[in-house]
């Protein structure tokens, strides 16, 4: 693989960015080299500037259910930007945006438009705050909800892969109000609310874990989460960044049928363009201003390009039949390839799949259902393996804490390229 070109900018944009990237995970420091840099995409090949093709499986970390630059999204910000690329004012497509996302996600009556995922846990936990007028948040370990303060504490993606699950800069005002449990272990969130349940307004999960690599739900799980914040008048937000629209029309509430008060969705409302939302009941929504007191704002909210790409994204999604089906037939065919070389080859490693969502862990343990169990992984020999991965044409996440996605666009022959890719790398 030349990476001549790649090795050059880096250098030249750590004279001018920190670290040379505009999110940590892109450094490609935890798998031991520089990144490569990227010059176009289409359908599932992504490129570099040194002209590497590879077959992408990172989907940029996750939304590209259609695949990169899928015709339909790009004729409709086109369209869109011929017109103007922003006001600051409503806009009908706004609306339709709207309609469509309570339409589609079962436990939302109504919703707000942010510019990404993090703006929205931040504002749904605002909200939960301002609705409850209690100030306690339970996360759970492992778990991420973006960068905002009081998520980063203890917090998966990134900030585990560099081990900083405590950043620096969080003041200890903010961290004291999160409190911490154990993702599937509902005792851990049962102790927490016997102890302190009339402080705590919210709990946020991520109903699938997806930034400590996948780990799905125990069964009983997120219905146990559900009992115990309804029991306690306390708001029960799901993350469904990652999930959203992924792992079902309306996500992983409808896959499980287990419906939260509030939902945070993120860049895959966009169809890869800067957004996010929050959304649910009614009841709760009606605080935010200027119809209740919880201020929430934003000049490039509901941005007419995002919701352009985003309105073609969903309604593709919508009704496109069978588009579901496929992903888990895709997907299914991938795991069991991978499955089966773990056998052959006689590695210490399972594979985790949620949907179109899965995560190959280099491990002894049997199971990983556990942010321990996660962090019993050989973070060495997923390095290996990445390397390899990327020297055969494959673009998985630089991260074993991570997950890899399948889109639509994703043939029989690209899933069979990984399968055999994954079998040459394992039994190198
Ligand atoms: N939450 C994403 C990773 N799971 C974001 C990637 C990033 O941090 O850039």
């Amino acid at each position: 693989m030349k990476n001549i070109k790649s090795k050059e900018e880096f250098l030249r944009a750590n004279k001018s960015i920190p670290g040379g990237v505009n999110s940590p995970v892109r450094a490609f420091k935890s798998v031991n080299i520089d990144p490569v840099f990227i010059e176009k995409a289409k359908g599932t090949k992504i490129t570099d500037i040194d002209g590497n093709e590879y077959i992408d499986f990172v989907a940029s970390w996750g939304p590209l259910i259609l695949g990169h630059a899928n015709n339909t999204i790009l004729e409709a910000i086109n369209k869109a930007a011929a017109k103007g690329t922003s006001y600051g004012a409503p806009t009908t497509i706004e609306t339709e945006m709207a309609e469509l996302i309570c339409e589609m996600m079962p436990s939302i009556e109504k919703v707000r438009m942010v510019n990404s995922g993090t703006e929205a846990t931040m504002s749904a936990v605002r909200l939960a705050r301002g609705y409850t007028k209690r100030e306690c948040i339970v996360k759970f370990i492992g778990n991420y909800h973006g960068h905002g303060d009081y998520f980063l504490i203890k917090a998966g993606s990134g900030a585990l892969t560099f081990g900083l699950p405590d950043s620096p800069g969080v003041t200890e005002g903010n961290a004291k109000d999160t409190l911490l449990a154990e993702y599937n272990n509902i005792e851990s969130v049962e102790k927490l609310f016997a102890e302190r349940g009339n402080e705590i307004a919210a709990v946020i999960v991520e109903p699938v874990a997806g930034n400590m690599g996948v780990i799905p739900p125990k069964k009983g799980f997120l219905e146990g989460l559900r009992t115990i914040t309804e029991k306690h008048n306390s708001i029960l937000i799901f993350d469904e960044v990652i999930t959203g629209f992924r792992l079902a029309k309306g996500g992983a509430q409808e896959y499980f049928g287990v419906m939260p008060d509030l939902t945070t969705i993120g860049k895959i409302i966009g169809g890869g363009l800067p957004v996010g939302a929050y959304g649910g009941r009614k009841e709760i929504m009606d605080n935010l201003a200027p119809e209740g007191a919880v201020y929430q704002a934003g000049t490039l909210s509901g941005n007419p390009l995002a919701m352009a790409a985003g309105v073609a994204m969903l309604k593709t999604l919508k009704n496109t039949k069978g588009i579901y089906e496929e992903l888990e037939r895709k997907a299914a065919k991938l795991e069991a390839g991978l499955t089966k070389n773990i056998a052959l080859s006689k590695t210490n490693a399972i594979v985790n799949r949620v949907g179109s969502m899965m995560t190959m862990f280099f491990t002894d343990a049997k199971n990983v259902s556990t942010f321990d169990e996660a962090m019993s992984c050989d973070t060495g020999k997923y390095a290996e393996y990445f390397n390899l991965s990327l020297n055969a044409g494959i673009y998985i996440a630089p991260s074993q804490f991570e997950a890899m996605f399948v889109s639509v666009a994703h043939t029989d022959d690209d899933i069979d390229k990984i399968i055999e890719a994954n079998y040459n790398a394992l039994t190198k």
